[in-house]
């Protein structure tokens, strides 16, 4: 069934353990999503960036989550991922969207809180959940000062000052993860997000960049209290991995046959992912 994210994200931070969100933006990673969620009993967050929806369109997108969701008989968010523009929050709200992040973590922190604060008015207007950044992902240099590290990474006290200020339903901090293929290992600065946890303890955290952090890094930062996590990257690979297994070792050309054990490996990498995260049988 279709729900919002803050329906998932309380009970999850109730509950202590973290929902996976994984980005769609095509038929079999939806359905790889949806299928490995329902095989271990889990609520799952379905995530388009405005990117997907460039690329599929946002009534194809819209039509096939829904479908998805109102099939499944596990809870289903559709979320909007990275929303940076006021046209497309405003275009997923009207097209069943029911949970949407606004993306205001390179502004300065007041326009932050109060460009946070329009989308927040309508969204919960609408009945659609909000998320927000604070703080900036990104690659974090071998030889970075603690200064520029404080600079990026969330601070503690803006954090409170922002959940005050705007009321959002969950909070995207920097802790040490990034966007995409690490180079080196990704090193979590767990104290930070106990310190923030600790202050803020009925706001649901969320881990963005997670394809590529270490397992035990990810379940120590889901009993710390992150109660949402985004992956891409690693399902991205699931998908390139399963056509190639089938592209390079043989002259198919029926595409079922090659997208199928793509749909097959994304799956996997989805279920070993839920389960990592707690989510299994909390649906
Ligand atoms: O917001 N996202 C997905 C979009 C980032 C582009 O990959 C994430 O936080 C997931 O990041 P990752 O590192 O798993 O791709
Ligand atoms: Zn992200």
């Amino acid at each position: 069934m279709l729900v919002t994210g803050k329906q998932v994200l309380d009970q999850a931070n109730k509950g202590n353990y973290a929902v996976g969100a994984f980005n769609v933006n095509n038929m079999e990673i939806l359905q790889a999503v949806v299928a490995a969620a329902e095989e271990l009993r889990a609520p799952v967050m379905v995530q388009t960036s405005e990117g997907a929806i460039k690329y599929a369109g946002i009534d194809y997108l819209s039509a096939m989550v829904r479908l998805a969701a109102n099939k499944a008989t596990v809870p289903v968010v559709l979320h909007l991922d990275h929303g940076t523009t006021y046209e497309t929050i405003i275009g997923c709200i009207r097209n069943g969207w029911t949970s949407v992040m606004f993306d205001g973590s390179h502004l300065p922190l007041e326009e932050n809180i109060r460009q946070t604060n329009e989308i927040i008015k309508i969204a919960h207007a609408c009945g659609v959940s909000v998320e927000a950044e604070l703080g900036r992902l990104g690659g974090i240099e071998d030889n970075i000062s603690v200064d520029e590290k404080d600079a990026r990474f969330t601070s503690p006290d803006e954090a409170v000052q922002f959940v005050k200020e705007t009321g959002v339903d969950s909070l995207a901090i920097a802790i040490g993860t990034a966007h995409g293929k690490y180079k080196g290992e990704p090193k979590l600065d767990f104290d930070r997000l106990q310190t923030i946890k600790g202050l803020l303890p009925d706001t649901p955290i969320v881990l963005h960049g997670a394809s590529g952090v270490p397992e035990d890094s990810i379940a120590k930062a889901t009993k710390m209290g992150v109660n949402k996590i985004n992956i891409d990257t690693d399902v991205r690979v699931a998908f390139t991995e399963g056509v190639k297994s089938v592209v390079t070792t043989s002259d198919e050309f029926d595409p079922r046959k090659i997208c199928g054990p793509a749909r097959d490996a994304m799956k996997k990498v989805v279920m070993s992912k839920i389960q990592l995260f707690g989510s299994a049988n909390k649906a």
